[in-house]
């Protein structure tokens, strides 16, 4: 009996290593680009450190660029990257969407010519020319986790506003219509959203739009930023001016970049994911699309080194179109932000 279990369990772990191998084949060609939103702020670095390091680990003959807009030029810089990259005939671009379905024509161009579209961060909302969105997490979810960050900051009441990055981003958009969803329950009742305003992603616009909600908005106690760029900036301007005592901030940040306001009690608790994993994961998703270890249909599986096992899904946020969820959320406050900013 021992021996035949013996047996049974040599044969699953044969098995289950044989799938391994067969998914993603070490040392292909894959020429891929990884497109964030725009260059210059430390969550698009760190995806890029990860898709670097899956790029090294798969020992792929191909290329990895990294490119992207600067932040005032994002919607038409992106289109015009990723219909360059058609022409350069690129296997996969990784995009981040700033550019909401604007980029659905030069998507559907670039799959037509033979170059996938892998989103990931923020997906194109119609899912016109993607072929899967690497969602970090359910987009649902962060409409919940924003909306008892608000309730438990703001003791179950008062009024709050949204500062967002650009109007057209697809993410933030979507978080925020998940959140405006939570907060019909009856636990929310209390809470009431004042106002949305944008930062376009730019420290100073942030800033400034964090000033003006301010004066705008006389029972304001809470500004919820689901950007880890005005987060940063609405932290910073209620310090300046000294409200860090009648008015908080939350929303979505990098805990390097949080760690002081987490602590001083200007942002008391904030929510993210991993970027790093997140390039990993959409690295492993593209090079797997490029050497044709899968087709991109619903059922494939990824399998992600160190990340391990991920199936293409419909992603139950958007109609007709797909995605492969990473996750978890890690909310930080006092107890925690000081270890994950090291
Ligand atoms: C900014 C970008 C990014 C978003 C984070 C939370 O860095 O808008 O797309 O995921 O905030």
């Amino acid at each position: 009996m021992l021996k035949i279990r013996a047996i049974v369990a040599f044969a699953a772990v044969l098995i289950s290593s044989v799938s391994v191998t067969a998914d993603v084949q070490k040392g292909g060609t894959a020429n891929l680009v990884l497109l964030p939103k725009f260059l210059g702020i430390l969550p698009f670095d760190q995806a890029r450190r990860g898709a670097e390091e899956a790029h090294k680990e798969l020992q792929n003959k191909g290329s990895l660029d990294y490119i992207g807009p600067t932040p005032e030029n994002s919607v038409a810089g992106q289109i015009e990257m990723l219909t360059t990259a058609t022409t350069q005939k690129k296997n996969v671009v990784m995009l981040s969407n700033n550019a909401g379905d604007q980029i659905a024509a030069a998507a559907e161009a670039a799959q037509a010519a033979g170059t996938k579209v892998v989103t990931w961060d923020s997906p194109i909302p119609s899912g016109k020319g993607e072929t899967v969105f690497v969602a970090q997490v359910d987009f649902g979810s962060i409409g919940v986790v924003m909306a008892d960050m608000a309730h438990s900051i703001m003791g179950g009441s008062g009024d709050f506003a949204i500062l967002s990055a650009t109007p057209d981003a697809a993410n933030q958009n979507a978080w925020i219509a998940a959140m405006k969803e939570t907060l019909k329950g009856d636990k929310y009742k209390n809470l009431k959203l004042v106002d949305t305003v944008y930062g376009d992603d730019q420290a100073e616009k942030s800033y400034n739009a964090a000033l003006a909600l301010v004066d705008k908005h006389k029972n304001m106690k809470l500004i919820m930023a689901p950007t880890s760029v005005g987060i940063v900036a609405a932290s910073k301007a209620l310090q300046d001016e000294k409200l860090c005592d009648k008015i908080k901030v939350s929303g979505l940040g990098v805990p390097a970049e949080m760690v002081s306001y987490t602590m001083n009690g200007c942002a008391p608790e904030f929510a993210l994911w991993s970027f790093v994993d997140l390039g990993y994961l959409t690295y492993y998703t593209s090079y797997a699309l490029a050497t044709s270890a899968i087709k991109g249909n619903i059922g494939d599986e990824v399998n992600a080194g160190r990340m391990g096992k991920f199936k293409i899904e419909a992603d139950p946020g958007r109609k007709n179109t797909k995605r492969i969820l990473m996750g978890p959320f890690t909310v930080y406050n006092k107890k925690n932000v000081e270890a994950a900013a090291k």
